[in-house]
C-alpha cells in the first residue's frame, strides 16, 4: 500500500555511501509548509533506505553537503548561469546539480517556487531508488501541462462511480475533525508523479458539496493538499440554485442565478483562497444543463467562469455531451455543439474532451473535436479507472493506449498537429493546458484494487507531466520503483505490462468493434440486444447482420468520419487504406472481407480474440517464471487475478464469436481453440 514511494535499502556501497554524506548534512534555505513536507518525505526515505534520520543542520552552510530551497533563497549561491537556467523552467519546474563555493561542492535542488523543489527532490529519491542517480550530471525539468489534474467520480456516500477499488478515500463523516493519514499518503503519492489538482466529487453531481457545511470539510482536504501543490476543485451541480436556494430558474441568463453563483464562489474563497475552479457536466445522461433554458454550452459555461474569475478560478466544461433523444450518431454529438461556440467560451474556460468521442472504450480513435475548435482552450479527460477494460480484475496498463491518442496526427490546425501538441498549447498558443484523468483509487489496502493498476495512476501522472514521455519508459521506472532493480522482474514485467493493453482489445473489442460489453455494469461481453436506450446497446455499435459487420461512419454512413481533417477522411473512408485497428468502427464490410494478411474479416475477428485468450496465458507463465524473485503475498495477488483475467478472456471470446457467429453463419477457423 506503499505504492511506488516504497523505499528500500540501497545496496550498491558507492550509492549508498554518496547518499549517506549528503542527507548527513542537509540544508534548507528558508521556511514553509512544502519544505515541511519535504523533511517528511526525505525522513521516510532516508530510514528506509539508510535505516538513519537525516542531519539537518541550521548552523554554517560550508558544513552541510544537500541544499534544498528556491531559486530566489539560493540566488547568493548560484551561478547567474544556473540562475537563469533555472528561471526558463517556469512555475513549477526545477534543477539539481552541483554548485561550488569557495573551492568546495554542494549538491543543490532548486525549484522556482516551493512546490517546484518537492518534485526535485522526489525525482531525485526516485533517481536513487531506480539507481540512475550521478551527481555529477545536472538534472532539469519541468512540466508541459499547467493543470495535471486527477478526477475522483466520489459520490458523498462514498461510493464511487465507476470504481472498483473500495470506497471513496473521503470520509466525509469523520471530516472536518478527523484527517486521515492517508490524505496525506495520497498527497505525497501525487506530488511525486507531478499530479496538482484534484476535483473531489463525481461529475454526476450532488449540489450538496457546496453547502457550507461540506465547505468546511473540502477545506479540511484542501489545507492537507496545499504544501504538496494540490488544488481542490469540485464537482457544480448545474441546477444548483434551485436545489440549494429555492430558486424557480438555473437559467444562467437570470441575474438571481448568477448571483446565486457568485456568493456561492465567494463563499467556497472564503475557505479555500486557491481553490481551483468547478468540473461541470451539463446535459449530457441527464444531468441539468443550460439547454433546458434555451442557452447553450458558452452561455452556462460563462456564467460559472465569471463568478470564478474575480479569484482567478477555472471553470472546466466537460465536452461528454449527447441526447438519446438526437438521432444523430452519438459520435458526432460534441461536434455538433461545440464547433458553432469556439471562440465564445470565457478565457478561464477549458473544455474537457474525452480520448476519443464515444466512451473511454478499449481502443478509440482520437475525438474530432481535438483540433477542430481552436479559440477555446481544450483538455484532454483520460480515464485510469477500468471501466471498459476489465475493472479491477484485469491487468491492463493503459499508458500505450494513452500514448497512442497522444500521437495521433490531427493535421488540424496545422499539418504537423497531434493530439499532444494540441493540448501542451504548441498549436494555439493556449497557455491554461489541462491533462485530467478519471481516479482508480479507493480504500482498498493496496489503493486500486489490482496492484498492476497502480501503474495506471503513476503513468497518468508522468504523461500529464509530459505528454511525449513513452510508454516504455514510464513502465520501467514504476517497475524497478515498484518491484525493485533485478533485471530479469524489469524485463519480463515490462513485457507484460507492454502488451496488455493489445491484449484486451483483443479479447475484448478487436478490429474497432466498440460498445459491446454488458449493458450499465460495462463488465465482460454482452454483444446482444439488453434492452434500454438504442444508442446504450450493443448492436447499435456493432451493426452486425447476414451480411457484414461494423459502423459505417464514412460520408455514406453517419458521416462522423467527416469531422476529421480532410488528410483522415481521405484515407480512412477507403477501407483498405485505414488502419486496421479502425476499420469496423468507420466501416460496414462483409464477412468474407478480405485484411491484409490474408485472411477472410470474419476469420480475422475469431483470430484475434482467439490471440487475446492466448496471450493471457503468456502473461501467466511470465508472471509464474518471476515467483521466487517477487514478494509472495504480490506473487499470489497477481497470480489468483491472472487465473480470472483468462476465465474472463475466454468468456469475452466465446460470447462474441459465438453470438457474431448467428449473424456471420461460417465456421470457426479450425487451428483456433473452439470456442463453447
Ligand atoms: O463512461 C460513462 C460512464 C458514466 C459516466 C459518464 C461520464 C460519470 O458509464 O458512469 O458518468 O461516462 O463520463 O459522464
Amino acid at each position: 500500500y506503499k505504492l511506488w514511494l516504497d523505499y528500500q535499502p540501497i545496496e550498491e556501497s558507492q550509492l549508498k555511501s554518496e547518499v549517506e554524506s549528503l542527507l548527513g548534512g542537509v540544508y534548507f534555505f528558508g521556511e514553509n509548509p512544502t519544505f515541511e513536507a519535504i523533511k517528511n518525505e526525505l525522513d521516510l526515505a532516508s530510514k528506509s533506505m539508510l535505516g538513519k534520520a537525516p542531519i539537518y543542520s541550521k548552523e554554517r552552510l560550508q558544513n552541510t553537503k544537500l541544499w534544498i530551497g528556491t531559486r530566489d533563497q539560493l540566488s547568493q549561491v548560484l551561478s547567474l548561469d544556473q540562475q537563469a537556467e533555472i528561471k526558463a523552467l517556469g512555475e513549477d519546474g526545477y534543477w539539481r546539480g552541483t554548485v561550488e563555493l569557495d573551492g568546495k561542492s554542494f549538491y543543490a535542488i532548486v525549484g522556482n517556487q516551493p512546490v517546484g523543489t518537492l518534485y526535485g527532490v522526489y525525482n531525485w529519491i526516485n533517481s536513487i531508488q531506480s539507481n540512475t542517480f550521478d551527481k555529477g550530471t545536472e538534472i532539469s525539468d519541468s512540466p508541459k501541462i499547467k493543470i495535471r489534474m486527477l478526477n475522483h467520480w466520489d459520490n458523498l456516500d462514498r461510493t464511487v462511480e465507476r470504481g472498483y477499488a473500495g470506497f471513496s478515500i473521503w470520509d466525509w463523516h469523520r471530516l472536518p475533525g478527523y484527517i486521515d493519514p492517508r490524505y496525506i499518503d495520497y498527497a505525497r503519492a501525487n506530488a511525486s508523479i507531478g499530479i496538482n489538482a484534484v476535483s473531489l466529487t463525481n461529475v454526476n453531481a450532488n449540489a450538496l458539496i457546496l453547502t457550507t457545511d461540506f465547505m468546511k470539510k473540502v477545506k479540511a482536504l484542501a489545507d492537507v493538499f496545499r504544501p504538496y501543490g494540490i488544488k481542490v476543485f469540485l464537482t457544480a451541480r448545474f441546477s444548483a440554485p434551485i436545489q440549494l436556494e429555492g430558486l424557480k430558474t438555473a437559467d444562467p441568463l437570470d441575474p438571481e442565478v448568477q448571483a446565486f453563483w457568485k456568493k456561492k464562489t465567494d463563499e467556497i474563497y472564503s475557505f479555500i483562497p486557491d481553490f481551483g475552479g468547478f468540473l461541470v457536466k451539463a446535459n449530457s445522461e441527464g444531468q441539468p444543463g443550460p439547454h433546458e433554458y434555451g442557452r447553450n454550452h458558452a452561455e452556462g459555461a460563462n456564467m460559472l467562469a465569471d463568478a470564478l474569475a474575480l479569484h482567478g478560478g477555472v471553470l472546466i466544461w466537460r465536452a461528454f455531451v449527447y441526447s438519446h433523444e438526437d438521432e444523430v450518431d452519438r459520435h458526432m454529438q460534441a461536434n455538433n455543439e461545440f464547433e458553432p461556440l469556439d471562440g465564445k467560451f470565457k478565457d478561464n474556460v477549458i473544455i474537457q474532451i474525452k480520448n476519443g468521442a464515444i466512451d473511454f472504450q478499449p481502443r478509440e480513435p482520437f475525438h474530432p473535436l481535438y483540433g477542430a475548435i481552436n479559440e477555446t482552450n481544450v483538455g484532454m479527460e483520460f480515464q485510469i479507472t477500468q471501466e471498459y477494460l476489465g475493472q479491477a480484475t484485469n491487468l491492463v496498463y493503459l499508458a500505450p493506449m494513452w500514448e497512442e491518442v497522444l500521437k495521433s496526427k490531427t493535421y488540424k490546425p496545422s499539418a504537423n498537429s497531434t493530439v499532444g501538441s494540441i493540448l501542451e498549447g504548441k498549436e494555439t498558443g493556449q497557455k491554461m493546458t489541462l491533462i485530467a484523468g478519471v481516479s482508480n483509487i479507493g480504500t482498498d489496502r493496496n489503493w486500486t484494487g489490482h496492484l498492476f493498476a497502480q501503474s495506471n495512476w503513476f503513468a497518468f501522472g508522468k504523461m500529464a507531466w509530459n505528454p511525449e514521455v513513452t510508454s516504455e519508459e514510464i513502465a520501467e521506472e514504476w517497475t524497478k520503483l515498484t518491484f525493485g532493480q533485478d533485471s530479469e522482474v524489469v524485463s519480463k514485467v515490462g513485457e507484460i505490462l507492454l502488451e496488455s493493453h493489445e491484449t484486451a482489445v483483443d479479447y475484448m473489442t478487436p478490429l474497432g468493434l466498440h460498445h459491446i460489453m454488458g449493458r450499465s455494469h460495462h463488465y465482460g461481453p454482452g454483444p446482444w440486444v439488453m434492452g434500454g436506450r438504442a444508442d446504450w446497446t450493443a448492436p447499435y455499435y456493432h451493426q452486425a447482420d447476414s451480411l457484414g459487420i461494423g459502423f459505417d461512419r464514412t460520408a455514406d454512413g453517419s458521416g462522423a468520419l467527416t469531422q476529421y481533417a480532410p488528410e483522415i477522411v481521405e484515407k480512412w473512408s477507403d477501407p483498405n487504406q485505414i488502419p486496421e485497428k479502425f476499420l469496423l468502427w468507420f466501416h460496414h464490410l462483409p464477412w468474407d472481407y478480405q485484411l491484409k494478411d490474408g485472411n477472410t474479416l470474419w476469420e480475422g475477428i475469431a483470430y484475434h480474440y482467439d490471440r487475446g485468450v492466448k496471450e493471457v496465458r503468456q502473461m501467466q507463465q511470465t508472471w509464474a517464471s518471476l515467483e521466487s524473485k517477487i514478494d509472495p503475498e504480490e506473487f499470489d495477488h497477481v497470480r489468483q487475478l491472472l487465473e480470472v483475467q483468462e476465465q474472463e478472456a475466454e468468456w469475452w471470446r466465446n460470447a462474441c464469436l459465438l453470438y457474431f457467429q448467428t449473424f456471420s453463419k461460417r465456421p470457426f477457423p479450425a487451428d483456433i481453440e473452439q470456442p463453447e
